[in-house]
């Protein structure tokens, strides 16, 4: 089975609540479709969402990037000879979202075609996920507002606290709060996205020490080798790599220079197949490992659960997976269900990203297309 045609659609879908943190701020998700076709006619799909301010992609380059690079030399290979089109991608450096959706589109063919579910194919460990809802900037009470409406509504009782915002003072203010509100078997943790220094984040968990935080997501920047080492070495809670370990060569430095002493997994950055290799290097070196959210869709979304449920090591942690509730739409046919703070692992052939083809003629931008209509 050969691939036959590789496409990348760029789209966009308004956000009802943007989302705002240390490194950037989401109103819209500009997101580009990547879709596979053999020359059977299996179709697989996957979601690249660009975050320009952190990895450097934009939804244009990872469209010429898919389409002008990666295309014309994955046409022609088999789905099958997987480390055939990983050489191809790993030819260029960076550029990761765009290669993480080739690779789980590919996936998505080869499920299909083997009329096996792709977490399975992957590990079949679980059947569902817990779900941790991430949580931008607002002002503390209207957090803790939000959060237990989603704890309400969902079952959800994990959180990320975006943090990494001056004056210090608010991000404590707002951990605070929610330890409060929530209560003392909330599990919470905070991502700073590189806003603060590693002198300030010692501060900051100084500040927080009896508030029961999980971890610490990017602190600072990770490439201010000494002060990061430092970091790692008092903190009393784990130190996570998110942005500073988007491939399996960073995440092992970081591990192995003292930059981390746990990982960040997003498919949305390293695909499935990559993925898999920074579990199990984690695995081997007794670092757990999370599933993170790049700020996905329901498609990046349902293709984060397929992993997860996958492997013992990544259905340990709450993996986040529920951001795309501030989202006005979806392109996903199946709306994904959060049920007491669980989402299940598709069932069907496949990853289990069967886009509504109405959504999508109405909310792609290559096309003159009729003005888009909000779905229910
Ligand atoms: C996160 O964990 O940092 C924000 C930017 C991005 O790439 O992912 C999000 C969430
Ligand atoms: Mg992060």
């Amino acid at each position: 089975m050969k691939i036959q045609r590789v496409e990348a659609i760029p789209y966009e879908i308004p956000y009802v609540t943007p989302l705002k943190f240390a490194s950037g701020e989401v109103l819209t998700a500009d997101h580009v479709l990547v879709r596979i076709t053999t020359d059977d006619g299996v179709v697989g799909t996957a979601d690249a969402p660009p975050r320009p301010y952190t990895y450097g992609e934009t939804q244009k380059s990872i469209v010429a990037v898919v389409e002008d690079l990666f295309a014309p030399q994955l046409v022609g290979l088999d789905v099958l000879d997987r480390e055939k089109v990983q050489a191809v991608l790993a030819r260029t450096i960076h550029n990761e979202t765009a290669k993480g959706a080739v690779d789980i589109a590919l996936w998505d063919v080869i499920g299909q075609a083997l009329g096996q579910p792709v977490t399975k194919l992957l590990g079949g460990f679980t059947d569902s996920m817990r779900v941790s809802h991430m949580l931008g900037f607002k002002p503390a009470a209207e957090l803790l507002d939000l959060a237990l409406e989603i704890r309400d509504t969902y079952g959800i009782t994990t959180f990320k606290l975006k943090t990494g915002r001056h004056p210090l003072s608010l991000d404590v203010e707002a951990a605070r709060v929610l330890r409060e509100g929530l209560g003392e078997d909330a599990e919470l943790y905070m991502d700073a996205n590189r806003g603060w220094s590693a002198n300030e984040a010692m501060e900051v968990l100084r500040r927080t020490d009896d508030l029961g935080l999980q971890f610490l997501e990017e602190p600072d920047d990770a490439r201010e080798v000494l002060g990061r080492r430092r970091l790692v070495e008092r903190s009393m809670i784990p130190i996570a790599a998110d942005e500073s370990a988007p491939t399996l060569g960073e995440a092992a430095r970081e591990l192995l220079t003292g930059g981390a002493n746990l990982l960040a997994l997003k498919t949305a950055r390293s695909g499935f197949t990559e993925a898999a290799k920074i579990v199990g290097m984690a695995e081997g070196m007794g670092v757990d490992v999370y599933v993170g959210n790049q700020i996905d869709t329901q498609v990046g979304t349902i293709a984060s659960v397929v992993f997860g449920a996958a492997f013992a090591h990544t259905s340990r942690r709450a993996a986040e997976l529920s951001n795309f509730l501030d989202m006005a739409d979806d392109l996903l046919a199946e709306p994904i269900i959060i049920s007491d703070g669980r989402i299940a692992a598709p069932r069907v052939p496949g990853v289990g990203t069967t886009v509504d083809e109405d959504k999508l003629t109405a909310y792609r931008t290559d096309r003159s297309a009729p003005a888009p209509t909000m779905f229910s």
